[in-house]
C-alpha cells in the first residue's frame, strides 16, 4: 500500500476511535443525568464509530498496509448541558468530515481509485451524521428549557436508537 495513503487511513482510524470514546463519554453523562433515551442513542453511536474504525483497520491490512491501533484518548468527564452535548457532537462530526475529505484528496493525488471508492462510504455516512446532528440540535433549541418537551425529546431518541437496532435495520 502507498505510504501516504496508509498514513492518511491510519490517521482516520485514530479519529474514528476518538469519536467512539467521545460519544461513550456523552452516553455515560446522559445516563447519570436521567436521560436514558439519549444515553442509549449515544452508546449506539459510540459502537457505530468503533465499527467505522474497524472497517478502516481491516481495509488497510487487507490491502497490504499495516494498521496502527491508536492509544485510547480521555474524553471530557462532564458536559454543561444537553444542548452543549449535541453542539459538541456536531462540531466533532464537521471536523471528521473535513478529515475524510483530506483522505479523499490524498487518494486523488496518489491516483488510488480503489481506496477513493472505499472512502465514498465514509463520505455518505458523514452527510447523514451531520444532518442527524443538526436536526437534533434544532429540536433541542425549539424545546428550550421546557421539561415536558425534554422528556419527549429523550423518549424520541430512545425510539430512534431502538429502530436502528431492530432486526433488518441498517446499524
Ligand atoms: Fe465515523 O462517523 Fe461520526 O465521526
Amino acid at each position: 500500500m502507498n505510504k501516504r495513503i496508509e498514513a492518511a487511513l491510519n490517521d482516520q482510524v485514530q479519529k474514528e476511535s476518538s469519536s467512539s470514546q467521545f460519544y461513550l463519554a456523552m452516553a455515560s453523562w446522559a445516563e447519570n443525568n436521567g436521560l436514558n433515551g439519549t444515553a442509549k442513542f449515544m452508546y449506539q453511536h459510540s459502537d457505530e464509530e468503533r465499527f467505522h474504525m474497524l472497517k478502516l483497520i481491516k481495509f488497510i491490512n487487507e490491502r497490504g498496509g499495516v494498521a496502527t491501533v491508536p492509544a485510547v484518548e480521555q474524553p471530557p468527564k462532564t458536559f454543561d448541558s444537553l444542548e452543549r452535548v449535541f453542539e459538541l457532537l456536531l462540531e466533532h462530526e464537521i471536523m471528521v468530515t473535513s478529515s475524510i475529505n483530506d483522505v479523499v484528496d490524498v487518494c486523488l493525488q496518489e491516483k488510488d481509485y480503489s481506496t477513493h471508492n472505499f472512502m465514498q462510504w465514509y463520505v455518505s455516512e458523514q452527510l447523514e451524521e451531520e444532518a442527524l446532528a443538526r436536526g437534533i440540535l434544532d429540536k433541542l433549541r425549539l424545546i428550550g428549557g421546557d421539561k415536558g418537551g425534554l422528556y419527549l425529546f429523550d423518549r424520541d431518541l430512545e425510539n430512534q436508537a431502538a429502530k436502528a437496532t431492530a432486526p433488518g435495520a441498517n446499524a
